[in-house]
């Protein structure tokens, strides 16, 4: 069985956006165009509390700032996806009737999660690997934003936790900032995953 896993496709993501990586829209029309070639679609949906810990504002930060959390290091982001708000919201012309699962994240105050399986202290869980081990899912294709953190993240936690994982490198975009789409791709690779 495999899924294919849409990382937070959502409109502060997309051109106009709080935290807009460029092109992000680019990615939709040809992510609902691939939904068919799997068993199982998935979606993310990054869902901050208002005042979440990893908001520069809630630091009196400068945002991409970094700051020590007790869990490691923690980019400060502008505020984003917010429960509720429209920027929340999943891009308007993603085919969202297709998924059978959606996974919030990032809904911890305390804590931000940037992979769909942990939270930033590597340890909290989300429940989606029982979900797909319950399910008899091994291989996963990861897209979506952003490439280089919950992308990457996720791919890596998935490697890391035994299924087979791939991302379409083609179907991502990366916020690429200090380094950190090169810093992506070489974590990646070293746990198995397959750019694509
Ligand atoms: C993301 C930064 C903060 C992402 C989410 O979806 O890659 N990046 N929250
Ligand atoms: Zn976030």
């Amino acid at each position: 069985m495999h899924a294919l896993i849409v990382i937070d496709v959502q409109n502060d993501f997309c051109p106009g956006g709080a935290l807009a990586v460029a092109e992000g829209d680019q990615i939709v029309a040809p992510i609902n165009a691939l939904m068919d070639d799997f068993d199982a679609v998935i979606l993310t949906q990054d869902w901050h509390p208002a005042g979440h810990s990893s908001f520069a504002t809630s630091h009196d930060a400068d945002p991409m700032t970094l700051i020590q959390m007790p869990y490691g290091p923690q980019v400060l982001w502008p505020d984003h996806c917010v429960q509720g708000s429209k920027g929340a919201e999943f891009h308007e012309d993603l085919n969202t009737t297709r998924a059978d699962l959606i996974v919030r994240k990032g809904y911890n105050p305390a804590i931000d999660s940037y992979s769909a399986f942990f939270e930033n202290d590597h340890q909290t869980p989300t429940g989606l690997e029982g979900y797909l081990r319950t399910r008899g899912i091994t291989d996963l294709t990861f897209v979506g934003l952003a490439t280089d953190f919950c992308v990457n993240y996720s791919a890596v936690d998935a490697a890391k936790l035994g299924f087979t994982a791939t991302v379409r490198m083609d179907l991502c975009r990366a916020i690429d900032f200090d380094n950190s789409l090169e810093a992506a791709k070489t974590g990646m690779q070293e746990v198995g995953v397959t750019l694509v």
